[in-house]
């Protein structure tokens, strides 16, 4: 073991989803080593124990993955889990660290941020439950890297073949290259109906996967096609590339052009689905339809009892604040409780690990459930498939019978990139000025009943987290809510959500552009967002 001098970094604060930055931010020297000397100093007592190691196989993942097998060693693990190649998505990771009783993991992504030399890395820390970690944690990791002065690693100066499966030693640290899917793999098979989504893609029924390059790629080969069946054309853009193929692997209708234009062109599959950069989100689709993903929570929680790891009934479900209630309605109606926590994964742990619930899910296209304690895209294709094979009707007549029977939440999300970060926050900030003027005053022909700063208090462990979005709720359910996001590496990024209720069937129909269209208004109102941001449209809309 050796110790190195260093001196802290300015703004290694994990964000949504821990530490993401510019590679060349990740490529100084010492950068990488603080961040994992100031989590292995904030995690408590690992001597001897357990961590996964893993990642999205972005541009700079091999090299990190050595980095940090060193630093592992020196630090006193006694045994380390990586992926072959280097490669494991994020919910393949949470699986591993629960399935070995790992003590945790470092997950290598940044997510559905581009990745090549000159895009995004990332890292974070998953706990032993095989969650993020609490914002506790986090908390120290960032206060550790304010004040850190050395890091230990090892002399050892050659690298570990992350190609074969196998074993080898570091110091007396243990390195075992395992397979990245099969744990994965087996765990999907005990939760879903194999037979019956294998007897639907024998039949007429056609599908198309995207994995943009990333990840999710030898996943959904293996699960899709070898198990499963489905045919060799099944899975588009399955190589995993450095730089995802110079693309943006964010499933949404912008970014996953290719299956969107597939989707809504002659003779499209009955279903398209597409996952992000490292496996956790999914965007779902059916023949020139899409499913938001706060409705595909909703009908996930309605057709649960389709899938036999969920026939026994539910406990609860869990959705972030800014994603629709659709879910709640249908909480509702099984008589189930629903939580409502800010935006980010971690904030389901918790309600997870105390049995409060079983499906989880975010407007930012996760969903997922107490398989693992990650959001899962895979997972939910998985879902929707067994889904569509027991019910034999369309994506599209399911969710419209599912608006008929529980109403439809026209919602929509707005993206404004790259934004000025003082610009970004004063739009917010020219709400919150407003909120007692606002309070019972009506806008967008709708009553407001209440404005705040969205506040958690996690009812297990009774922490709180505040500022978590900037809402104006209507009396009718309505909702327009600003937030910014806390994943991007560039500028600000500024997302306002919009949300309204349509009970009556014969009203469902809309494009969700056209329903939302007075609470847009009024939102760049109450905001002037055009001005402060120059910019008259949004970079995306979903
Ligand atoms: C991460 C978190 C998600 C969260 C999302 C929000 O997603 O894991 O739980 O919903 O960030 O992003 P933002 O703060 O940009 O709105 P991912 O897929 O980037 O890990």
């Amino acid at each position: 073991m050796i110790t190195i001098h260093t001196e802290p970094f300015e703004g290694q604060k994990p964000g949504t989803s821990g530490l993401r930055k510019k590679v060349k931010i990740f490529q100084q020297a010492r950068y990488l080593e603080n961040f994992v000397q100031a989590v292995f100093d904030s995690i408590g007592d690992f001597q001897g124990k357990t961590l996964v190691v893993g990642g999205d196989g972005r541009f700079f993942n091999d090299q990190a993955i050595q980095i940090i097998l060193n630093m592992a060693s020196a630090n006193g693990f006694g045994h380390v889990l990586v992926g072959q190649h280097g490669i494991l998505s994020t919910p393949a990771a949470s699986c591993v660290i629960r399935k070995y009783e790992a003590f945790g993991g470092l997950i290598l992504s940044a997510s559905h941020n581009p990745a090549g030399p000159d895009e995004d890395f990332g890292i974070k820390y998953n706990m032993g439950n095989g969650g993020p970690a609490p914002e506790k944690i986090t908390d120290t990791i960032y206060e550790r890297t304010k004040s850190i002065t050395s890091y230990q690693t090892t002399a050892q100066t050659h690298a570990i073949n992350l190609a074969e499966i196998g074993t080898t030693n570091i110091g007396n640290m243990k390195v075992q290259v395992i397979d990245s899917v099969v744990d994965y793999a087996e765990l999907m098979q005990s939760l879903f109906d194999f037979d019956a989504i294998r007897t639907l893609l024998a039949g007429d029924f056609r599908m198309c996967f995207d994995a943009m390059h990333a990840v999710t790629g030898p996943y959904a080969k293996v699960i899709l096609q070898d198990m499963l069946g489905a045919s060799e054309d099944s899975v588009m853009n399955a190589t995993p590339l450095e730089d995802f193929g110079g693309g943006h692997p964010d499933p949404n209708l912008t970014y996953a052009k290719d299956l969107v234009a597939m989707m809504y062109g002659n003779n499209a599959p009955d279903f398209g689905a597409a996952s992000d950069g490292d496996g956790d989100r999914n965007m779902i689709l059916g023949n020139h339809f899409f499913v938001t993903p706060s409705d595909s929570l909703a009908l996930l929680a309605a057709n649960a009892e389709t899938v036999p790891a969920y026939q026994g009934g539910i406990a609860g479900i869990a959705r972030s604040m800014p994603t629709s209630g659709a879910a709640d309605r249908v909480a509702q109606s099984l008589g189930l409780d629903c939580y409502e926590t800010p935006t980010g994964w971690k904030f389901f742990g918790n309600l997870m690990d105390a049995d409060k619930v079983t499906l989880c899910g975010e407007e930012s296209f996760g969903t997922g459930s107490s398989h693992v304690r990650e959001k899962d895209g895979l997972w939910a294709v998985l879902f929707w498939l067994n889904i569509l094979a027991v019910r034999k009707q369309s994506v599209e007549s399911i969710v419209s019978e599912h608006w008929q029977k529980f109403g439809r939440n026209y919602y929509s999300r707005h993206d404004y990139e790259g934004v000025n970060s003082d610009a970004a926050h004063q739009v917010l900030q020219n709400v919150r000025d407003q909120f007692e003027t606002l309070i019972g005053s009506s806008l967008a022909d709708r009553q407001v009943q209440q404005c705040d700063d969205f506040s958690y208090t996690d009812p297990i462990d009774q922490s709180v987290s505040q500022n978590q979005g900037v809402r104006v709720l209507f009396e009718d359910g309505s909702r327009i809510i600003f937030r910014l996001s806390g994943t991007g590496t560039q500028g600000a990024t500024i997302r306002l959500y919009l949300e309204s209720y349509e009970s009556d069937s014969k009203k469902q129909g809309m494009d969700a552009q056209d329903a939302l269209a007075d609470l847009i208004t009024a939102a760049n109102d109450i905001s002037q967002l055009t001005e402060l941001t120059g910019m008259n449209n949004p970079t995306v809309i979903t």
